[in-house]
Parts: structure tokens; sequence; C-alpha cells
């Protein structure tokens, strides 16, 4: 049994997140279930309470760590595993890497998460239509911004051609926008640097109906 256990569910895009890094960096990992809807989510459960106490995956265990919030999971994994770093060591690309990585990861994602969206539907009782509008006007915004970003920084990939941290979070978000059928034609850098990693081994073996848990 492998000494590395993620905490995960197929369609989480932070979950996502950290497969890809873990298969860019040739990391053998076992991946454990937490199924986020069936019998009211298992991440509301008393064990994975244990692990985390924010009930929300992804959790790495890597021996005797265990470790919640997938930016951090990755810094650690970058500095633990150098091998094909994600974050670049020069300082002016490290924080621009790392910006993308946050304009997706800590102002899209959180806003269009889960628990986000059920408490709209079921407290708030708001329609399926409105909940849409939700979460279509929080992607379109963020990757309005975010295509102006890559214009100016993009090569094969977000940030040059050297596959990044902005990349990990890049693809489970497009994933993510394309799965609520969001337009994507407005985003043509996104769109284009989306295609050439999906390209790569990495990511092709971190797409969420290749899990072992994927299911409806
Ligand atoms: N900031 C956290 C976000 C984690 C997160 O939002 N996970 C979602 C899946 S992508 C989740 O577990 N949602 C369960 C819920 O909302 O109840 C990270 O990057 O790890």
């Amino acid at each position: 049994m492998s000494e590395r256990i993620l905490y995960g569910y197929w369609r989480s895009s932070a979950a996502y997140r950290v497969r890809i890094a873990l298969n860019l960096k040739g990391l053998s990992y076992e991946q454990r279930s937490v199924h986020l809807v069936k019998n009211g989510g298992e991440q509301h459960s008393g064990a994975f309470k244990q692990l985390n106490p924010n009930q929300l995956v992804p959790v790495l265990v890597d021996g005797k760590l265990s470790l919640n919030q997938s930016l951090a999971i990755i810094d650690y994994l970058d500095e633990t595993y150098p091998q094909a770093l994600l974050t670049p060591t020069d300082p002016a690309r490290r924080y621009l890497v790392k910006a993308l990585a946050q304009d997706i990861a800590v102002d899209i994602h959180p806003l269009n998460n889960l628990r986000v969206l059920q408490y709209l539907a079921g407290t708030l009782e708001v329609s399926d239509h409105d909940k849409s509008q939700w979460y279509s006007h929080w992607v379109e915004l963020g990757f309005e911004a975010l295509e102006k970003r890559l214009q100016t920084t993009h090569g094969h990939y977000c940030v040059g051609d050297d596959v990044s941290l902005a990349d990990v979070c890049l693809v489970p978000q497009v994933y993510n926008a394309r799965r609520f059928n969001i337009e994507l034609t407005a985003y043509p850098t996104i769109c284009r640097v989306t295609v050439s990693l999906s390209e790569l081994p990495a990511f092709a073996k971190a797409v969420p109906e290749q899990q072992p848990d994927a299911s409806e």
C-alpha cells in the first residue's frame, strides 16, 4: 500500500489540481474517494471531519503529514519533491504564477463551490435559473480578467512554455465551467492553453472521468 493517500472526489476541482501535480512529479498515490453528494455528503462524516474539520477535499496524507488546501499541498509537494517544479525559482515568474493560480483558486473557485451552491438552493431557496446565473456570473467575470492576463503571459502554457501551478489550476476550472455549460468562445487564450495542457499525460491521467470513483 502506498504511503501517500489522496482523499478526494473525481469531480472535485481542488482534488483534480493535486492529482495533476502528483502525476507531473511522477509520485504514486492511493486514492480514497469521499463522495461529496451521497448520504448528504461523506465530507461531513465524523471520520472525515477528523481529517479535515473544514469538511472539504482534498486532503493529502504523505507519511506522517496530513495536509488540506490544494495550493498548500502543491507548495509542499514542490518543496519536498522538486522534480518538475510547478512554482519557478525566479521571483518575478514565481509570483506571477502564484497570482494567476490565486486568481483561479482563491477568487473564482470558492464562490461556486458545492456548499455555496447548496446554500443558495437549499437555505436561500434560489431558483435553478438564478443559481446558474450566479455560477456563470462569477466564472465569466474571473475568466474575462484571466483571458486578459494570459494574453501577456502565455506561451504553450499559462506562463511561457513551462507547465506551472497556474496550469494546474486552470484545467480543472475550465473542466468545471464546461460542466456547467459556460460558453468559452470569448476566452481564446484560455481555450488554446487548455488544449495544449490536455495533451500532456499527467493532465490526461487526472481527468475526472478517468478516476476510479467516477460515476454519476
Ligand atoms: N480551498 C480549498 C477548497 C476545497 C474545496 O472547495 N473542495 C470542494 C471540492 S472542489 C469540496 O470539498 N466541497 C464540498 C462541499 O462544498 O461540501 C482547496 O483548494 O483545497
